[in-house]
């Protein structure tokens, strides 16, 4: 496995081998086995393209030999940053295919969060649009060409450089004759997706092609998903739901039709599901909520949909329970992470289950428990920090070897920083979280990382953000800062955010100035407190000065 990387103990792979869950097959090659059995069939509908199975195959297949002649090898790492276009698909496969490794970035990630990945995970070479709603990312990649040693070559969807650079190369000259016997092995990492974030800065979690294979096998077995299926990619592709839950990989596996949009707003898919009739997709609760209010307008022709996924956050009962009179269809609540353990509720389980749970573990390889403050185990009722291990689940972040200490126990459970309870037949419920986190529609963003790049500002000595519960975003983003001498105004700290590269979605909602923060016995700073005082305007906020 690549340097920096925790295998699962040899004894654990053994047996997941020996249970047929792994089965040593690469994504790369998993694909060709599917363009031979699905080939004349509809495999992406993106834009005005639509492509087969045989075409998408022969398409990867110039791609990974055009990356070759471009220096990529097995094991180096590409920062992969594309919206939702057909060529995300390609540009991945292609790199599982050559045994290269990509970094799922967010199309919404700016030079802070790039620079971090391109470092941490050492990439050579960076995947991305010239340009996107308006945000120039080819500057952005001269930029980091610049910052970051290591990377050495750009390709850009939409053309080159346009300046006789060389490092910078157009994504359609990515070409070149297809050569059979790649190196890429399946219990090596095929990509890395990103952590929701509990630490300052994003952690990469490795996949391996095993592990994911099977992730993506057991989903789509379990949604019953088959070559009738069409696939509304609703969500960013790079999201684990969106990409492999079961997702793009899992209606590819089974001959079914993935169609792109390009963000997720009614007026875009409900055409895209008219025109298509697409019979499943995912969504966040945010999108789920816009979807109901768009739907009960009338006017829109969703009679295809056999199947909407909710999960990435808490979905309310009341939205759950509009979800199927409302869409006409199945509905499914995921409770997800890219870290691996996956929970579903399932097609033959009451009304009452689907709209209060988040179902089961999908995999009877996972180990779920649900654990106290000294790490006992819970029965069924009460409410623990939920820990997990299994077939498709981490059991470390890449090269973060002092935070994987923390983040798993001894043995290997993973610790979710989500609080659960399991109900006595069997379900669970997700009742909160530990972990430093705001959910704000389906975005993760750390707090620290937020209270990282506030802390820069000259004028602000303190600073802690938290979440506060949004009718339309779930939750919203607050900070509250001490500043001594003198408050910055907002537009000024806004600027200087941005300044720093900070992708959009973090920048705080909401700014309040206390002279001090509320601190627990500990002497830390008391953010339950904090939650408490945002949610309620009205809360004093006379907290002593800190000591
Ligand atoms: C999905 O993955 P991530 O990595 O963006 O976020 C994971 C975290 C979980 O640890 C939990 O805190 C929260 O998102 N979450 C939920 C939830 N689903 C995820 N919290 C409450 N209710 C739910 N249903 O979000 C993700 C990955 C794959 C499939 C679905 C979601």
């Amino acid at each position: 496995m690549l340097d920096g990387c925790t295998p699962w103990p040899a004894d654990t792979a053994a047996r997941y081998r020996r249970n047929g869950w792994w089965r040593g097959e690469t994504l790369g090659d998993l694909l060709r086995a599917w363009s031979t059995t699905y080939a004349d069939r509809t495999a992406l509908v993106a834009g005005p393209d639509r492509i087969t199975y045989r075409e998408l195959d022969a398409r990867v297949d110039r791609m990974a030999a055009g990356f070759a002649r471009h220096g990529i090898r097995a094991g180096d790492r590409v920062v992969l940053q594309l919206p939702n276009v057909g060529e995300f698909v390609v540009v991945a496969f292609a790199l599982f295919r050559v045994g290269a490794v990509p970094v799922f970035s967010l199309a919404s990630h700016r030079a802070s969060e790039i620079r971090h990945l391109a470092e941490l995970s050492g990439a050579v070479g960076y995947v991305l649009p010239r340009e996107h709603r308006g945000f120039d990312h080819l500057g952005l990649a001269r930029r980091m060409l610049a910052e970051v040693p290591g990377l050495r070559r750009a390709f850009v969807l939409g053309g080159g450089s346009g300046d006789g650079d060389d490092r910078f190369v157009s994504l359609a000259d990515v070409d070149a004759d297809p050569k059979p016997g790649y190196p890429a092995v399946a219990s090596d990492v095929a990509f890395f997706l990103l952590s929701g974030g509990t630490t300052a800065l994003p952690k990469l979690i490795p996949r391996t092609h095993d592990d994911y294979a099977y992730q993506v096998r057991t989903v789509a077995e379990l949604c019953g998903v088959s070559a009738d299926d069409v696939y509304l990619a609703a969500l960013p592709v790079e999201f684990n739901f969106t990409w492999g839950c079961p997702g793009v990989i899992g209606t590819l596996s089974r001959g079914g039709t993935v169609v792109l949009a390009e963000d997720p707003s009614p007026d875009r898919c409900f055409d895209l599901i008219a025109a298509e009739r697409v019979t499943v997709t995912s969504v966040v609760p945010t999108v789920a909520q816009l979807w109901l209010e768009a739907a009960e307008w009338g006017g829109a022709d969703l009679s295809s949909l056999r199947l909407v996924q909710i999960g990435g956050a808490k979905l309310p009962p009341e939205l759950a329970a509009r979800i199927e009179p409302v869409l006409g269809c199945r509905l499914q609540q995921v409770f997800g992470m890219a870290e691996g353990l996956l929970s579903m509720t399932r097609d033959g389980d009451d009304a009452h289950t689907v709209v209060h749970t988040q179902g089961r573990p999908v995999s009877a390889g996972d180990e779920v428990r649900i654990v106290g403050e000294r790490d006992e185990d819970l029965p069924p009722g009460q409410v623990g920090e939920l820990l997990t291990r299994g077939p498709y689940t981490l059991r470390g972040y890449y090269r973060a070897a002092e935070h994987n200490r923390r983040a798993f126990t001894a043995d290997g459970f993973y610790r979710t920083g989500d609080l659960a309870q399991r109900t006595p037949d069997g379900n669970l419920v997700i009742e909160g979280r530990l972990k430093d986190v705001v959910i704000r529609g389906g975005d993760k963003i750390s707090a620290g990382e937020v209270e990282g790049h506030l802390l820069t500002h000259p004028l602000v000595s303190r600073a802690a953000v938290v979440p506060v519960p949004d009718e339309y975003l779930g939750e919203r983003t607050y900070a509250f800062l001490v500043c001594p001498a003198q408050r910055p105004t907002l537009p000024d700290l806004k600027q200087a955010l941005h300044e720093r590269g900070l992708a959009e979605y973090k920048l705080p909602d909401r700014v309040e100035f206390v002279a001090a923060f509320p601190l627990t016995p500990l002497g830390k700073v008391d953010k339950k407190v904090l939650a408490a005082a945002a949610a309620d305007r009205a809360a004093p906020r006379d907290w002593a000065p800190a000591t």
